[in-house]
């Protein structure tokens, strides 16, 4: 490991200007590496890289570039091989478009869902610059029977983990605007975020931009591998809350839907009579841009528009926004703030649920207390002291990933059982006499609140 961190420092000189400084970050996970940007984070239009949420299955691989090769097969009439030169010598296009996991926000879901329990940041903003997919497909001749694209990054899965690799419709993959990405905000993608070449897909959740791209395969055939079919899917029906469905009663999530995140104000009470400033971010995806928001200082009786930020109108950025509110009298009151697209699409007032925690939209809401006299401090919460973990603990549960993402999931002793199961099919090895105890430990210790 630490030889191939050497290398990977070693040969990705550039690209480590904009290393991430973890400081910045809400880390949800230190191996792999999660961060999720904190709310001070929508201010930017453009996100900084030292902003930009990270996620990871494995590990940032080891590039070097004069190695490095895109290759381009499956079902066309000539397999390419491409270096980046190659690529930089197409044309070039730039867009900007959000990047949003699927599962942002999944902390908010109840009932709890597992899974990273991202806040708000799981998402970012950015100026990315490529050549188009269709273009090297083209270059490439995809066959009439072509139905989808294969995408593989360089990351290694670890130990008896499945491989990362994702694919798209045919239709996604010549879309104009759907590139391989060698540029983001001006400066070479940098290492976490897919140097040197990262699918951009504009408007989808960011399960689909595959990052360290080095292969495309044009497929006959949709893929069935272990990322499609089990993972970054959803009912495509409302399902009562927490209900539990398999994989194949389920749909690959695919294009953001309208949403927005209050980032401002960050205290929760006011002086009557000063002015608050309420500000955010919106968003949408495939039906997007979006045209207006609307703020709500009454709890959603009435809303008025809030002001879009000039200069910001493109097809897959969000809009940034803000609304100068003077509570007159001492009172809790509740803000809401709500986006609507170009296709007419609104956010929800209530979240239908889902068991991945998959698409988090509806329309959010911010408690704030108005009093002339500042509120004394909380006290601030107490960390649980665990117990000991049983044996097998470590060798079923550490190999792949740290203790942090098990302590942030609250679950409940059949959804523990559910995630045992799952993370077996992932490549956890459970010793039948051991699963018992592991079962105890992880409802216990983490159980539900
Ligand atoms: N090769 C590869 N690509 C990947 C991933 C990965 O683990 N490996 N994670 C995906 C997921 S789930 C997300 S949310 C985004 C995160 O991109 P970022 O780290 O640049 O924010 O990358 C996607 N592309
Ligand atoms: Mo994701």
């Amino acid at each position: 490991m630490s030889h191939t961190r050497r290398n990977f420092f070693l040969l990705a000189g550039g690209a480590l200007a904009a290393a991430q400084d973890p400081k910045n970050m809400v880390v949800r996970s230190a191996r792999p590496e999660d961060l999720e940007m904190p709310l001070s984070g929508f201010a930017d239009y453009l996100t900084p890289a030292d902003h930009f949420f990270v996620r990871t299955h494995v590990y940032v691989p080891a590039v070097n570039m004069s190695e490095w090769r895109l290759k381009v097969e499956g079902s066309v009439q000539t397999p390419l091989t491409l270096a980046m030169d190659d690529l930089r010598k197409m044309p070039a296009v730039e867009l900007i478009a959000v990047t949003e996991c699927a599962g942002n926000s999944r902390s908010f879901f109840n009932p709890h869902v597992p899974g990273l329990q991202w806040g708000w940041g799981g998402v970012a903003n950015a100026r990315w610059r490529g050549v188009r997919l269709a273009e090297v497909l083209q270059r490439a001749g995809v066959r009439p029977s072509a139905v989808e694209v294969l995408l593989d990054g360089a990351d290694e899965p670890i130990g008896t983990m499945q491989d990362f690799r994702r694919s798209i419709p045919l239709r996604k993959a010549l879309h104009p605007d759907t590139i391989l990405a060698y540029e983001m905000n001006g400066e070479p993608v940098p290492l976490k975020h897919g140097f040197p070449l990262r699918l951009v897909a504009p408007g989808w959740a960011s399960d689909s931009w595959v990052k360290w791209v080095t292969s495309l395969n044009v497929l006959d055939k949709p893929w069935d591998g272990f990322w499609m079919k089990n993972a970054y899917r959803k009912p495509d029906h409302a399902v009562a809350p927490g209900t539990s469905l398999t994989p194949e009663q389920m749909v690959p999530v695919t294009s953001l839907r309208v949403k927005t995140v209050i980032a401002s104000p960050a205290a929760n009470w006011a002086r009557p009579g000063e002015p608050v400033r309420i500000a955010g971010v919106s968003w949408s995806g495939d039906a997007g841009p979006v045209t207006s928001v609307e703020v709500s200082t009454d709890a959603g009786r009435t809303w008025k528009a809030a002001r879009l930020y000039p200069g910001q109108k493109t097809k897959y950025g969000w809009r940034q926004w803000d609304f100068s509110w003077t509570p007159e009298r001492e009172a809790y009151y509740t803000i809401m703030a709500r986006a609507r697209d170009a296709a007419g699409d609104t956010q929800p007032l209530a979240q239908e649920w889902n068991p991945g925690g998959y698409g988090w939209n509806v329309a959010p809401s911010l408690g704030i207390r108005v009093q002339a006299q500042a509120p004394e401090a909380a006290n601030p919460p107490v960390s649980p002291a665990h117990p000991e973990p049983p044996p097998g603990f470590r060798a079923s549960c550490l190999q792949c990933h740290g203790t942090d993402v098990i302590e942030q999931q609250h679950l409940t002793r059949a959804q523990w059982d559910r995630e045992i199961t799952k993370m077996t099919g992932w490549g956890a090895r459970v010793n039948a006499q051991d699963r018992e105890l592991l079962l105890n430990y992880l409802s216990g210790a983490f159980g539900a609140k």
